[in-house]
């Protein structure tokens, strides 16, 4: 039901991995020597091959293991990255075995850019990918064993060079907003009489990931008049009506609105269902359609997808029954939780 399927979202990337301490480059070089003089010293591998690693990841010797593996890199504004963009890093890390983990790139200093995009490349060629907002994009996703990519790409311009830290950690996905046997605070409203298109609002193709507004001019979110605090959930319930797929990927499709709280900076999403179906999560910052936010994971049963956003704002949070649905209606259920995030210090 999920993951590679699903967005294969924007760019490419590099590598991930981390044995014990990622201080010690394969190749015997020494660490620090990366250019990123102005950072920390710490246990990071520092990025020592900008000028090649947007067409080669860049070896870092890390072996992903029990505990969080961190690179510290910087968006280089001194050459031209491969496609436009102002500066592209891939990173190669090594997984010993299977694993969930969260890929978190924290850049405080980026908001000036056009787009930071983290991504993750597995062995097997998925990508996954997250956006930076507010300085911080995170990814989780089940790696299997084997050499992994992990990559940054920052499009548009910046005076000077930005640090980043991108860490790869363990992850336990279970614990992300667990579905409880609760009573939704908001159901989705009858939209039957619309041949349930009244509350459809995107429609999504996978494989690439396109995303754009429905040629609909009458359906309208579910005005659902919850704001998802930094430490809050909200439930929502409906119905993924077995309708024919109208033009994409997807039969039922349906969109709540619901506002970010003054400090929640980032958003966990858990559906849940009873039939044989297979539902898709995205998030969109409300009257941006072309932007979905949040990558799917196969890691749990269900679907399970985080988010950066900014605080105070409206999204829509869109559910859609899959054409891959072996069976339809499905009824469910969708846990919004939210966070307050810290960037770390790059
Ligand atoms: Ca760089
Ligand atoms: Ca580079
Ligand atoms: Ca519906
Ligand atoms: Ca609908």
């Amino acid at each position: 039901m999920r993951p590679g399927r699903a967005l294969s979202v924007l760019l490419l990337l590099a590598a991930c991995g981390g044995d014990d301490g990622g201080t010690s480059p394969i190749d015997g070089a020494p660490p620090g020597d990366a250019g990123v003089s102005d950072a920390p010293v710490d246990d990071c591998y520092r990025e020592r091959l900008d000028a090649e690693n947007g067409d080669a990841a860049e070896p870092t010797g890390l072996v992903v293991g029990g505990v969080a593996r961190p690179i510290c890199g910087q968006v280089d504004v001194d050459h031209a990255g491969a496609g436009g963009a102002l500066d592209r890093d891939r990173f190669a890390v090594t997984l010993v075995t299977p694993a969930a983990v969260v890929v978190r790139l924290s850049a405080p200093g980026s908001a000036g850019l056009e787009r930071l995009q983290l991504a993750i490349t597995t062995a097997t060629g998925a990508a996954i990918g997250a956006r930076v907002i507010g300085g911080l994009g995170v990814a989780i996703v089940q790696l299997p064993a084997g050499a992994h990519e992990l990559s940054v790409t920052a499009l548009g311009n910046s005076a000077g060079a930005i640090p980043y830290r991108l860490v790869i950690a363990p992850d336990d996905p279970t614990a992300r907003c667990p579905l409880a046997t609760v009573n939704p605070d908001y159901r989705e409203a009858d939209e039957s009489a619309a041949g349930h298109r009244a509350n459809d609002m995107v429609q999504v193709r996978g494989a690439p990931l396109v995303t754009s507004a429905t040629p609909s001019t009458s359906d309208r979110p579910e005005d659902t008049q919850r704001a998802v605090s930094s430490v809050g959930r909200v439930v929502l319930a409906g119905t993924s009506a077995d309708v024919a797929p109208a033009g994409d990927d997807y039969h039922d499709r349906d969109a709540f609105a619901v506002y970010t709280g003054q400090t929640t900076n980032f958003l966990e999403l858990r559906a849940g269902w009873a039939s044989a179906a297979d539902l898709d999560v995205l998030v969109f910052e409300a009257e941006h359609p072309d932007e979905p936010l949040g990558v799917p994971t196969a890691t749990v049963a269900g679907e399970l997808v985080v988010t950066s956003v900014k605080p105070a704002t409206l999204y829509w949070v869109w559910i859609g029954g899959s054409t891959r649905s072996a069976a339809l209606p499905a009824s469910y259920q969708l846990a919004v939780c939210g966070r307050e995030l810290t960037p770390d210090a790059p």
